[in-house]
């Protein structure tokens, strides 16, 4: 029998559910278990009974579950069964999300591109600038390969800055986009879980520190804006590096055709960025501004929808997607915001209608995001008064309006779907809101998304449930899922200690950079490795190494540790 908790741990009020598993197949009864809860003394302050919850289809297990939320008391602990099996040690702590939290942030500073990190805020993992160089079109690119002009004849471009998208150390602007979203907006509805220092060279400057670490990525994305106002779609080299430092990467990199999805992704993110810095650095805000309405201007003239393929030869990312209406929706709902024309609402209201997914947070599907920022307000003061936005709009009656009206659909739309993950989670003896088709490329993000989704869907209904349905996400994420690991390097007693990340295979460095997400179990590999280790009959629960090779398990990206930011970030905000 494995025992299966937090391994971070519990805030003293929240849900608390120990998972008992064992293989299908391996027990015959399915009669309840004791557990019982040590302090650090090894003293036994509780005991529970884990009632048989049944077989579980996404990771093959029998499940036992125990709940001992009322366990409040701060400390560290540790649960045993009968069998004197255990779970790893976890604390009860009010600050525990805070600390999770400067962890994931921290680590955005680690895939900083263009300075050196120096050990004062880097330590053991100091090291030199990267891609200073400066990169080309990718049609001039092309000619030179051809010979069909000078190396010297062509036009360079400064583009140094940014964030290392992932493993890989390309940047994308939709990714760059939907990480900044996420950790934006995190930041504008629970400020007060972002005010500790990330021990970076801005810290002390006046300004909160995750604000320092997000303009360090703005300020790159602006240079991604060409003069027409178009933004290109990524900056990579042609094919990924190898698996060298940053320092050593001195591929050409390349400025890839814009895209609409990309150009709109920029528009919204500027038009919020714009926001967010008013009052902190008025410079950059107005800057943001003017250079998403010049985006936008691009963008009107463009009303086709331009995608982008990677050309032959390629490997690089591609964010492909294959419709822009979300991007554009979200642009024109950030720019309303910033500006309070009526125009932008009035056609963003028709686009709506066109929309698919209208609460995807992901950097394929941002219609969520429009719902956001329609909801802005509405939810900071819901956080700061602690009354459920629906509530307070009953007060109000605030429903004839036209705009209320339509943001009154969002909430709709917001609670059906959380309505959804929250039964997925029920059906899972794991309790992610997540289905076995669900375990894909980058799993933990499609489960961030949707705690997410869960808690902003508390934030307007007030209903319980919703806020215990994120939990566990987080509580999936840290622990409690069939692989036994806490998938934030450095976060618990077992983490995983091995992702695909070109810097930490070549640092030559034992120990691994602390608070990044792993991409998660996905049952249908791509990299070879993880093609020859992986069963093809292993649960999709199951199908995760913490094996550097396996880039479609066990990857690291910027806006994998957005969302676990904006949800640790939420959590903390109710401690
Ligand atoms: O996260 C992306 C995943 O959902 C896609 O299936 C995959 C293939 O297009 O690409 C992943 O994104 C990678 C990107 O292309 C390059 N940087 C690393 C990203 C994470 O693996
Ligand atoms: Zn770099």
């Amino acid at each position: 029998m494995r025992i299966y908790i937090n391994q971070a741990g519990y805030l003293p009020k929240s849900k608390k559910i120990a998972v008992l598993a064992e293989e299908i197949g391996v027990l015959k009864g399915k009669e309840e278990k004791k557990i019982r809860v040590f302090d650090q003394k090894g003293t036994c302050i509780l005991e529970k009974t884990a009632i048989y919850f049944g077989e579980d289809i996404s990771s093959g297990d029998m499940i036992w579950q125990a709940d001992f939320s009322e366990l409040e008391e701060e400390g560290k602990y540790q649960i045993k069964d009968e069998q004197a099996n255990q779970s790893y040690m976890f604390k009860i702590d009010s600050s525990l999300y805070k600390d999770v939290n400067q962890l994931l942030c921290k680590a955005l500073y680690f895939q900083r591109c263009g300075m050196p990190l120096e050990e004062p805020y880097a330590g053991v993992f100091k090291r030199e600038s990267c891609h200073e160089e400066k990169a080309v079109l990718l049609e001039d690119y092309l000619k030179i390969m051809n010979h069909e002009v000078a190396k010297e004849e062509i036009p360079y471009f400064d583009v140094r800055g940014g964030w290392h998208d992932a493993g890989d150390y390309g940047r994308y602007t939709t990714a760059a986009a939907t990480a900044l979203a996420h950790i934006l907006y995190g930041f504008t509805w629970f400020p007060k879980s972002f005010q500790h220092s990330l021990l970076i060279p801005e810290s002390g400057n006046g300004v909160e520190d995750i604000l320092n670490e997000c303009l360090y990525e703005l300020k790159w994305m602006l240079k991604m804006q060409m003069k027409d106002g178009s933004v290109c779609h990524k900056l990579t080299s042609m094919r990924h590096a190898n698996f060298v430092m940053p320092c050593k990467d001195k591929r050409q990199f390349i400025l890839f055709p814009a895209s609409t999805m990309a150009t709109g992704a920029f528009v919204a993110i500027m038009a919020k960025a714009s926001r967010v810095y008013a009052d902190i650095d008025k410079e950059f805000s107005k800057e943001a501004f003017s250079a998403a309405k010049k985006a936008w201007d691009w963008l009107e003239e463009h009303p086709e929808f331009i995608g982008f393929r990677n050309p032959e030869g390629c490997n690089t990312g591609e964010y492909e997607d294959n419709d822009d209406k979300d991007e554009r929706l979200w642009a024109l709902t950030e720019l309303y915001l910033c500006t309070g024309e009526e125009t932008y609402i009035e056609r963003a209201k028709v686009l709506f209608e066109e929309v698919k997914e209208k609460t995807a947070l992901g950097w394929s599907d941002v219609g969520g995001f429009a719902g956001w920022a329609l909801l802005e307000e509405e939810i900071k003061s819901a956080r700061e008064h602690k009354i459920p936005v629906v509530d307070e709009w009953k007060k109000e009656s605030r429903v004839c309006e036209s705009i209320a009206k339509w943001k009154r659909q969002y909430i709709d739309l917001i609670i059906q779907e959380t309505e959804r993950w929250i039964k997925l989670s029920d059906e899972c003896g794991y309790m992610a809101s997540m289905s076995p088709e669900d375990y894909g490329w980058g799993s933990n993000m499609v489960l961030l998304n949707r705690g997410m989704i869960l808690g902003v869907a508390y934030l307007l209904s007030g209903r319980i449930e919703f806020l215990y349905g994120a939990t566990k996400q987080m509580d999936y994420l840290l622990g409690v899922n069939a692989t036994g690991y806490s998938y934030v390097t450095g976060v618990g007693e077992n983490p995983f200690k091995n992702p695909h990340n070109r810097v930490t295979v070549a640092d030559g460095i034992e120990e691994t950079i602390k608070g990044f997400v792993s991409g998660g179990a996905n049952k249908n590999p791509v990299d070879e490795k993880a093609e020859w280790l992986i069963e093809p009959e292993l649960p999709p629960m199951k199908c995760f190494l913490d094996v550097w090779e396996c880039y479609s398990l066990n990857e690291i990206t910027i806006y994998w540790n957005s969302p676990a930011i904006f949800l640790a970030g939420f959590l903390d905000s109710l401690s």
